[in-house]
C-alpha cells in the first residue's frame, strides 16, 4: 500500500542495497556457507548433507524471492486478467532441483557444492517431498503451475497447507502399513504470512429482515470462527524471471478464540482444545483416490479453503476500484474437479449478501468466472454431500444452492416441457434418503465451460454422466483439454543425460519450452553414435533403478533384463490384479519350460509401486498378493534372472523421477472407459520406454501421435464394456483357461494362505468381474508374448523408442495451459520486465 512504500528520495539508497542474484560458484558457495553458519548456526565441523541441503535451499530461495517479488509487483501494475487454479491437491515433490534448473544455475551449484565438499546429487536427495496430493489429479496441478509460470501467465494456485501430506507407505510382512508423513519440520520453500488472515465462519443460522428502504437483507450469523493463515510458496518458471505464487491456507483458532477469560479462570484445557479443533481442519489430506466418503471434516476443509481463497481474490479485485461488471474480465477461476465447487456458491453469497448485487447480475458474473474440470466418470467418485450436513455446517449456502436449483429447474422446465423425468435427473438435489447435494451439477450450472482431460473421456462425459446437460446447454459448453506433463521435471530433471543428448542433436534446450521441437529427432533415428548413446543412457537409468531396488528391497535385479513397470495408485479399475495374474501365468509357464526354452526367454523384472487408500481392502489385498508372489518367485532357483517381482514401497514423485527413465515397458491397463486420461503413460514414453495399454484415456491419443506400431494395445473397447458386464451377470461367459490355472495356483496355496486372496479371485469368478479382468486376460498375455519377441530385436526396439519420443511433443502441459488460456480463461501471458524494479 502507499503508506508502506519507501519515500521517493530514499529509493535510490534502497536500490543500492537490493541483493543481487549469485552467478558464479563462489558467489553461490558464499551464500550457502553464510546460511549454514548464521541461519542454521552450524559450522565447518558440524555440517552433514542435511545441513548442506538446507544451506543450498536457502541460497536458492533468496534467489527465487527476488524474481517472485518483481513478478508479483509487475502483475499488480499490469492490471490484466489473472488465473486462479483452485485445487485441494498439489503434488509438488521436491523443489530444490527444480528451482536450480528453472533459474539455470544447477551447474553453478554443482561446482560450488563440490568446492565445499559435497556431491549435488546427495544434497538434492535430502529434501522431503511435498506430497500434498493423492495421484494424477494433484500432480497435474503441480505440472500446470510449472507451465503457467514458464509461459508467463499471471496465475496463482490456491490450496490447503496440510500438516500431514499423503501417508508414507511401509511394507511389513507383505502388507501395506500407513505411517504419518510429517513434512513441515524444515520447509524453506514456504513463507508464512501471519498478517494475511481470513476469518471463516461455520454453523450458525440465517437471519432475514427488511432494512429501512424495504430491501430484504440476508445475514448469516452466529456459529464459530476459524482463522485461515496464508503460506506462500514461490513457483519459478523455466528460463524466465516469472515466479508465480502458490498460496496454501493453514487453519488456526481465531484470535478471540484462545480465550484468555477461560485461560485465566483455569479452563486452560478447554481453551487449548478449541485451538486444536481449529487446527484440525488443515491437519490431514484425505488419502482416497477416486472415492468420495462424505466426511464432515472434508466438507469443512473444502469450505474453509474456498472461502479464504475467494475472500483473497475479491479483496485483490476490489483494490482495482473497478465495477463488479468487470469481475469476470479480470478474474478466471478454474475448479480442479468438484472439490472447490463451494467457491461458486460463496462468490454468489458475497455478491448478493455482502455487496448487494441483484441475483441475476451476480449469477452472470459467477458463471463467466468459473470453469470446471472433470477427472472421472466413476460413480463412486462423484461428490455428493448430505443436505442435513450442509444445512448444519453452511445454512446460508444451502439456501443459495436451493435458489440456484430453483432457477435452473425452471429454465429446464421451460425448455423441455415434455421431459418431466429430466428434472429429477439434472436437479442439484438428489431426492434420496437423506437428500444429497450433487456437487458436479452445481459445478456445471455455475461455470461457463466444463472440460474432460482426454478425448475419449470428454466424449464419455457428454454421452453418459452429463448427457442431459449437453441437451440443456448445447455441446459448446463442454470441451476437451487433453492432459500433459511438464518436460522440465519429467525429462530435463528426471533424465538429465537424455535431455543433454537430445539438446546436442537439436541445437540446444529449446525443446523444453516447445516440446514439438522433438520431432527433429526422427532424422537421427539411424545415426549410429546417437543410437549407441541413447542405449547407454537407458542402461545407466536402469542401473540407477536397480540400485534403488537393491537398497530398498535387498533384491538384485539384472539391468539387462526387460524392466516392466506399473506405478500408480492401487485401484481395481487400474487393474494391478490383471498384471500380477499375468506375472503368475508367466511364472507357471517358466516352471514348465525345458532348459532350451528358458534360454530363449528374455529375462524380466516386474516392478510395481503405489499406495492403496487405507480403507480400500481389495487394493490392499492386491499389494499383499504382489509381495507374496515376489517372495516365491524371487527365491525360486529354477527361475533365476528370468523373472523377478518387485514391489517398491512408498511410491512418490521423487521416486517416479528415478523410475520413469528406467522402463522398457510400462503398464496402463485400466478397464476401457475408466481412466480419464492417465499422465504417467506420457512420462514413460517421453523417457524412451514403450507402453502396453488398453484403448483408454490418453493412451488413445498417444497411439495416434506415435503410431500404432510403437505401442502394445490390447483388450476390449469402451463401447463393449456394458455388454460384457451384462454377460457376466447372466453367466454367459466361460473363464479363460489360462486365468483359471492362475487361480488354481493361488487356491492351492502357492503364494501362502489362499483365504487371503479368495475375495479377489471370487470377485472375478462369482461376482460379475466388474473390471473385466477375465475378458482381457488372454489378449493381455498374448500381447506380453509379442513384447518378448519384439524385445529380442534390440535394434527395432530402439527405433520404436526414439521415434516415440520424437512424436511426444503434443503432451507437454505447456500445450494444455495455452489451450485453457485460449478456450476457457481468455487470458494473455504477461511478458516479464527484465529490470522491472
Ligand atoms: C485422475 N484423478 C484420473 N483423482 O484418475 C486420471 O485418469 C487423470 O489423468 C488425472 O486425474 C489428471 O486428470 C485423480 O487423481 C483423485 O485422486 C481424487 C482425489 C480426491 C478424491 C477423489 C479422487
Amino acid at each position: 500500500s502507499v503508506e508502506a512504500s519507501i519515500p521517493e528520495p530514499q529509493r535510490e539508497a534502497w536500490k543500492k542495497f537490493t541483493p543481487k542474484p549469485f552467478t558464479s560458484p563462489d558467489e553461490f558457495s558464499k551464500e550457502a556457507v553464510r546460511h549454514i553458519e548464521t541461519t542454521l548456526a552450524r559450522s565447518l565441523f558440524n555440517c552433514d548433507e542435511t545441513a548442506a541441503y538446507s544451506g543450498t535451499a536457502l541460497a536458492f530461495r533468496d534467489r527465487l524471492v527476488l524474481d517472485w517479488n518483481k513478478t508479483q509487483q509487475n502483475q499488480t501494475f499490469a492490471d490484466q486478467k489473472r488465473v486462479y487454479y483452485l485445487s485441494l491437491e498439489f503434488l509438488m515433490g521436491r523443489a530444490l532441483d527444480n528451482a536450480m534448473l528453472n533459474v539455470g544455475q544447477k551447474e553453478t551449484a554443482r561446482q560450488g557444492l563440490a568446492d565445499i565438499g559435497f556431491r549435488i546429487e546427495d544434497v538434492i536427495q535430502q529434501e522431503h517431498d511435498a506430497a500434498l496430493g493423492n495421484g494424477g489429479l494433484g500432480r497435474l496441478a503441480a505440472c500446470f503451475l510449472d507451465s503457467m509460470a514458464s509461459l508467463n501467465y499471471p496465475a496463482w494456485g490456491y490450496g490447503l497447507r496440510y500438516r500431514y501430506g499423503i501417508f508414507k507407505q511401509e511394507i511389513v510382512d507383505g502388507y501395506q502399513v500407513e505411517v504419518p508423513d510429517y513434512w513441515l519440520d524444515f520447509n524453506p520453500w514456504e513463507f508464512p504470512r501471519h498478517d494475511i488472515t481470513v476469518d471463516i465462519q461455520f454453523y450458525g443460522h440465517v437471519n432475514r429482515f427488511q432494512d429501512d428502504t424495504g430491501k430484504t437483507i440476508t445475514q448469516w450469523e452466529g456459529g464459530e470462527i476459524v482463522q485461515a493463515v496464508a503460506y506462500d510458496v514461490p513457483v519459478p518458471g523455466y528460463d524466465t524471471p516469472t515466479c508465480n505464487n502458490l498460496r496454501l491456507w493453514g487453519s488456526k483458532a481465531a484470535s478471540g478464540e484462545f480465550d484468555f477469560q477461560k485461560f485465566n479462570s483455569g479452563e486452560y484445557e478447554s481453551s487449548v482444545a478449541d485451538q486444536q479443533r481449529a487446527e484440525t481442519i488443515s491437519a490431514v489430506l484425505y488419502p482416497n483416490d477416486n472415492l468420495d466418503r462424505g466426511k464432515e471434516l472434508r466438507l469443512k476443509q473444502q469450505y474453509f479453503w474456498c472461502a479464504a481463497s475467494l475472500y483473497d481474490i475479491v479483496r485483490r479485485f476490489k483494490k482495482t476500484k473497478r465495477a463488479w461488471a468487470d469481475f469476470s474480465s479480470q478474474v478466471a477461476i478454474q475448479l480442479n474437479d468438484t472439490h472447490p465447487t463451494l467457491a461458486i456458491v460463496e462468490l454468489q453469497r458475497i455478491l448478493v449478501d455482502q455487496e448487494g448485487l441483484e441475483w441475476d447480475e451476480a449469477w452472470n458474473i459467477v458463471q463467466n468466472t468459473f470453469g470446471y474440470t472433470n477427472h472421472t466418470v466413476l460413480p463412486e467418485a462423484l461428490e455428493k454431500w448430505s443436505v442435513p450436513l450442509m444445512q448444519h455446517l453452511l445454512p446460508r449456502h444451502l439456501q443459495i444452492i436451493y435458489e440456484i436449483n430453483l432457477f435452473f429447474l425452471q429454465y429446464v422446465e421451460r425448455n423441455f416441457p415434455k421431459d418431466r423425468e429430466m428434472l429429477g435427473r439434472v436437479s442439484i438435489i438428489e431426492e434420496s434418503q437423506p437428500k444429497m447435494v450433487r456437487m458436479a451439477h452445481i459445478a456445471i450450472v455455475g461455470s461457463h465451460k466444463v472440460n474432460g482431460v482426454a478425448e475419449l473421456h470428454s466424449d464419455l462425459i457428454k454421452t453418459t454422466i452429463f448427457k442431459d446437460f449437453v441437451k440443456i446447454y448445447g455441446p459448446d459448453k463442454f470441451t476437451n483439454v487433453t492432459n500433459g506433463i511438464t518436460p522440465r521435471r519429467w525429462l530435463h530433471q528426471a533424465n538429465p543425460k537424455l535431455s543433454e543428448l537430445i539438446a546436442s542433436k537439436l541445437g540446444g534446450h529449446g525443446f523444453l519450452k516447445d516440446l514439438t521441437g522433438l520431432h527433429k529427432l526422427e532424422s537421427f533415428v539411424d545415426d549410429k553414435d546417437f543410437r549407441k548413446e541413447w542405449s547407454e543412457i537407458k542402461y545407466a537409468n536402469k542401473v540407477r533403478l536397480a540400485k534403488l531396488i537393491k537398497d530398498a528391497n535387498g533384491v538384485t535385479v539384472n539391468p539387462a533384463a526387460l524392466f516392466d513397470i506399473q506405478v500408480k495408485r492401487i485401484h481395481e479399475y487400474k487393474r494391478q490384479q490383471l498384471n500380477i495374474f499375468g506375472v503368475i501365468h508367466r511364472y507357471l509357464a517358466i516352471k514348465e519350460m525345458s532348459p532350451e526354452e528358458r534360454k530363449k526367454l528374455a529375462p524380466r523384472v516386474s516392478i510395481f509401486g503405489g499406495k492403496a487408500a487405507p480403507g480400500y481392502w481389495m487394493a490392499k489385498t492386491v499389494i499383499h498378493l504382489i509381495n507374496q508372489v515376489g517372495k516365491v518367485v524371487n527365491n525360486d532357483k529354477d527361475v533365476g534372472d528370468l523373472l523377478k517381482v518387485i514391489f517398491l514401497e512408498d511410491y512418490n514423485v521423487s521416486k517416479a523421477e528415478i523410475i520413469c527413465p528406467a522402463s522398457d515397458i510400462s503398464e496402463h491397463i485400466s478397464t476401457a472407459g475408466t481412466e480419464a486420461s492417465g499422465t504417467s503413460n506420457m512420462k514413460f514414453v517421453l523417457n524412451g520406454g514403450l507402453i502396453i495399454g488398453t484403448c483408454d484415456g490418453a493412451n488413445i491419443e498417444i497411439t495416434r501421435e506415435i503410431g500404432e506400431n510403437n505401442i502394445f494395445l490390447f483388450g476390449n473397447l469402451a463401447e463393449d464394456v456394458d455388454e460384457l458386464r451384462h454377460a457376466h451377470l447372466y453367466g454367459e461367459y466361460t473363464l479363460d483357461s489360462g486365468l483359471n490355472k492362475v487361480f488354481e495356483a493361488i487356491r492351492g496355496g502357492m503364494f501362502g494362505d489362499a483365504n487371503a486372496f479368495s475375495a479377489l479371485v471370487n470377485g472375478i469368478v462369482d461376482h460379475g468381474d466388474y473390471y473385466l479382468v477375465s475378458d482381457d486376460f488372454a489378449s493381455y498375455c498374448q500381447t506380453h508374448d509379442l513384447i518378448d519377441e519384439a524385445y529380442k530385436n534390440q535394434e527395432e526396439w530402439l527405433t520404436k523408442c526414439i521415434t516415440s519420443v520424437a512424436r511426444m511433443g503434443f503432451f507437454s502441459s505447456d500445450r494444455c495451459i495455452d489451450e485453457y488460456a485460449e478456450m476457457i480463461w481468455n487470458v494473455e501471458p504477461l511478458v516479464p520486465k527484465e529490470n522491472g524494479a
